[in-house]
C-alpha cells in the first residue's frame, strides 16, 4: 500500500433535506463538495419524494429533530467543523434544534441557502418555517444566498425586475443580518445573463454569465452555495468563493442531466 502523505482535505458539513432523484439538497451538496475537493458530511432534516402521479408535487417528510440532534452531535465530535452549509429545514422544531445545535457549536463559517418554500407544504407551515429561519438562523449566518424569491422575501420587497433591484435586496439582507449575501437572480430577471449580486458591506459585485436557456435546473442553487462552502473550507474568501462557485455551476449546467421530471439536474462532475 501505498502511503502518499496527503495533506488531508478540508472538511465541510452539510444541514440538509435528501431530494431522492439527486438534483437537489444533500444529494447536490455532497457531489459538489467532492467535485471541489472537499471531504462532505450531511445531517438529514428531511425527505423529499417527488409525486410522478400529481404533478412531480413534492412529498416531504421530516426527520424526527432528536434524530437530526444526534447525527449534528456526532459530527462535531468527530470533526472540528468550521465550515457548515444549510438548506431546506423545512419545520419550525427542525429550525429550533438546528439553531440550538448551531449556538452550541459556532462554527465559523455558517452558509445559509434559505429554502422558503416547499410546494408539498400547507401554506401556514410554511409562514412558520419562513418567521422561524429568519428569526433563529439568519442571524447566525456568515453567508447567505437567497434566490429571487427569497431575496424578495428576506429583503421585505414586492418584486425584483432588475438589476438594480437585486442589488438593493442584497444590501438590504446584509444590512439586516450581517452577512455576505450572494442575491441570485437566475434565469429570473431578463435579459441575456444570469445575474447574481454579490455584497457584503464594503464591496458590491454583478456576477454575470450567459444564460443557458430560460428554464432553472434542478439543484442549481444548492450547487452554488455547495461550491461557495467547499471555496471557503478551503480557504478562499467571500467573493473569490462566490465567482469560483458560479463558473463551476454554470459547467455543471450545461452538462446537465435529462429527468423525466418538469427540471434537469445539473452535472456536478462535468
Ligand atoms: O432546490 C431546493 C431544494 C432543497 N432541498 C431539498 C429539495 C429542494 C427542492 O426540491 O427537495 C431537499
Amino acid at each position: 500500500m501505498s502511503d502518499t502523505h496527503l495533506p488531508p482535505p478540508p472538511i465541510a458539513l452539510t444541514i440538509a433535506g435528501s431530494e431522492a432523484t439527486g438534483g437537489a439538497g444533500a444529494q447536490a451538496d455532497l457531489k459538489t463538495f467532492q467535485a471541489r475537493g472537499v471531504f462532505g458530511i450531511a445531517a438529514l432534516t428531511c425527505i423529499v419524494a417527488f409525486d410522478p402521479k400529481s404533478d412531480w408535487g413534492h412529498r416531504f417528510t421530516p426527520v424526527d429533530p432528536q434524530v437530526i440532534a444526534d447525527q449534528l452531535e456526532a459530527e462535531f465530535a468527530c470533526y472540528d467543523l468550521q465550515t457548515v452549509k444549510i438548506g431546506m429545514l423545512g419545520t419550525p422544531a427542525t429550525i429550533d434544534v438546528v439553531a440550538q445545535a448551531l449556538t452550541e457549536y459556532r462554527p465559523e463559517r455558517l452558509l445559509l441557502d434559505p429554502v422558503l418554500i416547499c410546494k408539498g407544504q400547507e401554506p401556514g407551515a410554511a409562514l412558520d418555517t419562513d418567521t422561524a429561519l429568519t428569526e433563529k438562523i439568519l442571524p447566525l449566518a456568515t453567508y447567505v444566498t437567497p434566490n429571487h424569491f427569497e431575496a424578495m422575501s428576506l429583503a421585505g420587497m414586492d418584486a425584483i425586475d432588475t438589476v438594480e433591484d437585486l442589488e438593493t435586496a442584497a444590501r438590504r439582507i446584509h444590512e439586516a443580518c450581517g452577512a455576505a449575501v450572494l442575491a441570485k437572480g437566475g434565469v429570473r430577471l431578463a435579459g441575456e445573463d444570469a445575474v447574481d449580486v454579490y455584497h457584503d458591506g464594503t464591496t458590491t459585485e454583478i456576477l454575470s454569465a450567459p444564460k443557458i436557456g430560460e428554464v432553472a435546473v434542478s439543484g442549481a442553487g444548492c450547487s452554488l452555495a455547495a461550491a461557495i462552502t467547499a471555496e471557503l473550507a478551503k480557504g478562499l474568501d467571500p467573493l473569490a468563493a462566490a465567482r469560483a462557485a458560479k463558473a463551476f455551476v454554470t459547467e455543471g449546467i450545461k452538462a446537465r442531466v435529462a429527468s423525466n421530471a418538469p427540471f434537469d439536474a445539473v452535472w456536478q462532475g462535468a
